[in-house]
């Protein structure tokens, strides 16, 4: 397993827990916590033993945002040039699901990587917000589009025009997270659900997770019909055969992976 300077891992069993770890700057995001994330979240997708991966932050901070320390320098020319932080993208490329577990601050881009994972699920003390307003600037880490997708147009006008917090009961009525639950049991839920997650035939959780994604990409009827075929391809699957083959014989399925 990999050290890195900006975050800690530890293997449980199939799960990969990955937690940010600046905590003297409250998990701001800098381009080393980047580039540890790209690799920390390729390792995890190119590890066949690895079936989920959960990212978390400290009790007091997810993460409060990208470091303005770090960008307060940069201008646009050198922003540009650099393509600064358009590497998150590859973050949200990972095929293989991932849940983040959100407790205190996640602000700015740290509530845009937490809206990046497949699943939320947050501590009763989280806190959510796109403050970037309140620096002179705005989401740059796909906010403006993935909360309006989330929580619709007048709730992600609110948080961005005014730069307020967002506490955990009105993010699950939002629909931000799938679930809130008290602050000592974040990371044992998250890693419950995750171990859930690990236990289902690896192509059946890629392909689901596709489907789901496509959802914010397409039109309907193309979501549908990618679905169908999608569906009528995991029939060429082993693992089809075993799950339904168990299902018949009453017993519990054998997943081989392919
Ligand atoms: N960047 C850098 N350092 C930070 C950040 C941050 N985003 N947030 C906190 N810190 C640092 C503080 O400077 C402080 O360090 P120091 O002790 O050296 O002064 C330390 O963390 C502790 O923070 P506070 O003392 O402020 O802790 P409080 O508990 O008093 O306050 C808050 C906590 C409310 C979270 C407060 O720290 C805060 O408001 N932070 C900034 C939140 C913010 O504005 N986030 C948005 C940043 S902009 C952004 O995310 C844009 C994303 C898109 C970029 C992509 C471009 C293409």
């Amino acid at each position: 397993m990999a050290d890195y300077e900006t975050l800690l891992i530890e293997r449980h069993d199939a799960v990969t827990l990955v937690r940010l770890n600046r905590p003297q700057a409250l998990n701001a995001l800098n381009t080393q916590v980047l580039a540890d994330l790209i690799h920390a979240f390729a390792a995890y997708d190119a590890d066949p033993e690895q079936r989920c991966l959960v990212l978390t932050g400290s009790e007091k901070a997810f993460a409060a945002g990208a470091d303005i320390k770090q960008m307060q320098a940069k201008g646009f020319a050198e922003m540009y040039a650099e393509n600064f932080f358009a590497g998150f993208e590859q973050v949200t490329r990972t095929r293989k699901p991932w849940i983040a577990a959100v407790a205190g601050f996640a602000l700015g881009g740290g509530c845009e990587l937490a809206m990046m994972a497949d699943i939320m699920i947050v501590a009763d003390n989280a806190k959510f917000g796109q403050p970037e307003i309140k620096i002179g600037v705005a989401p740059g880490m796909g906010g403006s589009q993935r909360l309006t997708r989330a929580v619709g147009k007048s709730k992600a006008m609110d948080m961005c025009l005014t730069g307020r917090m967002m506490d955990a009961v009105e993010a699950e009525k939002g629909n931000l997270c799938s679930k809130i639950v008290p602050l000592a049991e974040l990371v044992p839920a998250a890693l419950d659900m995750a171990k859930t997650i690990a236990s289902m035939p690896p192509l059946a959780a890629i392909a689901n997770k596709e489907m789901v994604n496509l959802a914010f990409e397409s039109t309907l009827g193309t979501g549908i019909l990618f679905e169908r075929r999608l569906f009528n391809g995991l029939t060429a699957t082993d693992d089809k055969a075993e799950g339904m083959t168990a299902f018949v014989e009453k017993r519990a399925a054998n997943w081989a992976g392919r």
